[in-house]
């Protein structure tokens, strides 16, 4: 499709604006496909879809350079090979479209300092840490304003991101309200299952590309077959044998990979249970997760080789992708400085 036709598609009326970002920060992990890509590949019909690599918000912690340009593109072809379609949904990269580092500013100017120290992931990714950036802290306001650039509806992402959705909201409406209507306030969407996907070696932490180093903790979306089975033997359960869903913290490890098994099968949380009445033991249980695991990331790694054997291809599709999104972006934007005052300047 061409981008004059994706800009119409965009301006559609009636259709819903999807807008979700992933950062280039790291492997991408089964929570990661789990808890948004996999939902945004199913829900990308009869939408207008963007879809934003974050490299901006990746460098919020330091990213090795060279590391950080092979991980955009591998991550990108991933996003791709899991099947997001171009002629669908607009895949580009943050810092291919200015707007983003723009609107994060101004839109600074009215996010008071308390609402952002309040944030959960700041304090989390803050803890322990001897230096931490500015940038951290202004996280979600960069997020807010990847959302607000697009007269966003829905926002599909995990369960760990709904906080930073609902502060989206909260300036959207503080900005409207201080300078008139001018931003959609958008509604986060989290699916029930995969929301939130816990760490295999501690299923109190939910998992995370930044630890994906640690031994046994994620689940790589790109790991050999021998890699996963290997993870999932070693995941750590409980010294009981009931293989059922259960609100309890001490089966917390069960109840994961039940919660894995359930999102990739599409299954009832029934049907599961009785899937597992004939298992013999937390070994057994174990096998099977990472058997229809491996099951479902065969043909997106298979893909994803394809994709990264044509680099040019890839480059032109995030080309294509960031010009559609500058297209909507950046017009929006001349409104919102409009709105503060600023004189634009002439064409
Ligand atoms: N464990 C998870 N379970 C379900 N969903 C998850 N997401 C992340 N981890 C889980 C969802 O993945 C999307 C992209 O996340 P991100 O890259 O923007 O950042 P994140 O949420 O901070 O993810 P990570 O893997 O933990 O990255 P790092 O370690 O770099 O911070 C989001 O929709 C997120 O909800």
């Amino acid at each position: 499709m061409q981008t004059s036709e994706l800009t119409r598609e965009a301006a559609a009326p009636g259709k819903r604006r999807v807008f979700s970002g992933i950062q280039p920060s790291g492997e991408v992990q089964l929570g990661n496909y789990l808890g948004a890509i996999k939902g945004w590949v199913e829900r990308q019909e009869d939408k207008t879809n963007f879809f934003c690599l974050v490299d901006l918000h990746a460098i919020t912690v330091y990213q090795e350079p060279e590391e950080l340009r092979r991980q955009t593109r591998s991550l990108a072809a991933i996003l791709f090979a899991a099947g997001l379609d171009p002629d669908k949904s607009t895949v580009f990269i943050q810092s291919h479209v200015p707007a983003h580092a723009e609107a994060c500013w101004i839109l600074n100017c009215v996010t008071p300092m308390g609402w952002l120290e309040r944030m959960t992931q700041f304090k989390d990714k803050s803890a322990n840490q001897e230096r931490v950036s500015a940038g951290l802290l202004d996280y979600p306001v960069l997020m807010a304003g990847d959302i607000l650039l697009y007269d966003t509806h829905e926002v599909p992402v995990g369960e760990d991101q709904r906080q930073h959705v609902e502060l989206a909201r909260d300036i959207a409406e503080r900005f409207n309200r201080v300078y008139g209507e001018t931003f959609v306030v958008p509604e986060a969407v989290i699916a029930e299952a995969g929301a939130r996907v816990m760490g295999l070696n501690d299923p109190t932490a939910k998992m995370s590309k930044s630890f994906s180093h640690i031994r046994g903790h994620a689940v790589g979306v790109l790991d050999e077959p021998k890699e996963i089975e290997r993870s999932f033997k070693r995941a750590v359960t409980d010294s009981g044998n009931e293989i059922t869903f259960s609100d309890d913290p001490e089966r917390a490890g069960v109840n994961n990979l039940l919660g894995i098994y359930k999102v990739i099968t599409g299954r009832s949380s029934s049907q599961v249970e009785g899937d597992f009445v004939d298992a013999r033991g937390y070994g057994d249980l174990k096998a099977r997760v990472a058997e229809v695991v491996i099951e479902e990331l065969a043909p997106i790694q298979k893909r994803y080789h394809e994709i990264m054997d044509d680099v040019g291809e890839l480059d032109r599709l995030l080309a294509r992708g960031a010009e559609h999104a500058a297209s909507v972006s950046t017009p929006k934007m001349d409104e919102v400085k409009e709105k503060v005052g600023f004189t634009l300047p002439r064409s």
